[in-house]
């Protein structure tokens, strides 16, 4: 055979058998931002087969810019625990006790690495556009590549069957939304819906995303940003402790469920 086409049989054939690995999840995770993959280490430190599908060609969500471009980013005491367990290098705010800066790129790759070190498999490019719902559970995604998505194209999707979804989404919380509105299913929130995200309040919306952070129905969590939209938490901009927190409260939350 060419060596063009060692190159390109050996990527198609390595990538198919990662996907038919993976098409039976302990869980499924929607979204790799710095959340869902604190969770996707710890969940795959367990033991469990898990997988992270992406819709953007890099993961890492909203770390990558910092706060306003400025790659840098803020963690507090609390959190610090889990950049060390990542490698992530910190520096302590002189005028600032218990808060720290780091490189909000070191912040992205070191997550990235560390997830997929544990043994999560990462499915980049790929959006989630809806959920596999059978006898009033929540049993899977449905997926896409982002490409088809984007342009539009009239594309049949595939499926993967988890024995729990991660919704790990960000501001829009988009597989709770999908839930709530196509499947009709009643939330684990005051009223049963989406509370939706209120505005910037920085210590009551770090404390609010580990709080938030819990099965909002069985077989569906969520984590960062998305557990604070469902259930109508503060934002609180470029400071990343409790978005870490929440992915490990997720993973311990996740993994006490799936092993009973
Ligand atoms: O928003 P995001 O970074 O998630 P997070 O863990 O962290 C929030 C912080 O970055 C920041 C903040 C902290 O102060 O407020 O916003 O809650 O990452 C969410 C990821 O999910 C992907 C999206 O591309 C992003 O990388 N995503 C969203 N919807 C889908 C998706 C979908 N339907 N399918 C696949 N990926």
């Amino acid at each position: 055979m060419s060596i063009e086409n060692v190159i390109s049989s050996a990527i198609i054939r390595s990538f198919s058998e990662k996907l038919l690995d993976h098409l039976t999840l302990d869980v499924a995770i929607v979204g790799g931002g710095p959340s869902a993959l604190v969770a996707a280490r710890y969940l795959s430190d367990a033991g469990l087969k898990v997988a992270i599908f992406e819709r953007k060609l890099a993961p890492g969500g909203g770390t990558w810019g910092g706060g306003m471009l400025f790659n840098e980013v803020v963690v507090q005491e609390d959190a610090i625990y889990l950049l060390d367990a990542f490698h992530i290098t910190h520096r302590p705010i002189p005028d600032a006790p218990g808060y720290y800066t780091l490189d909000s790129v070191e912040m992205a790759s070191g997550l990235i690495f560390g997830a997929l070190k544990s043994g999560a498999k990462l499915f980049n490019s790929v959006s989630v556009e809806d959920i596999v719902f059978k006898e009033g559970k929540v049993n899977g995604l449905v997926i896409n590549w982002t490409p088809v998505e984007r342009l539009g194209m009239h594309v049949d999707p595939l499926t993967v069957i988890a024995g729990a979804v991660l919704d790990g989404t960000g501001h829009p919380s988009e597989i709770i939304h999908l839930a709530a509105e196509k499947a009709q299913i009643k939330l684990n929130t005051p009223t049963g819906g989406i509370l939706g995200e209120k505005p910037m309040w920085v210590d009551n919306g770090e404390a609010q995303t580990v709080e938030n952070t819990q099965e909002y129905f069985p077989g569906l969590f969520a984590c960062g940003m998305s557990a604070n939209n469902v259930a109508g938490g503060y934002r609180m901009g470029p400071i990343f402790g409790g978005m870490l927190l929440s992915g490990h409260k997720v993973a311990r939350l996740m993994i006490e469920k799936l092993k009973k």
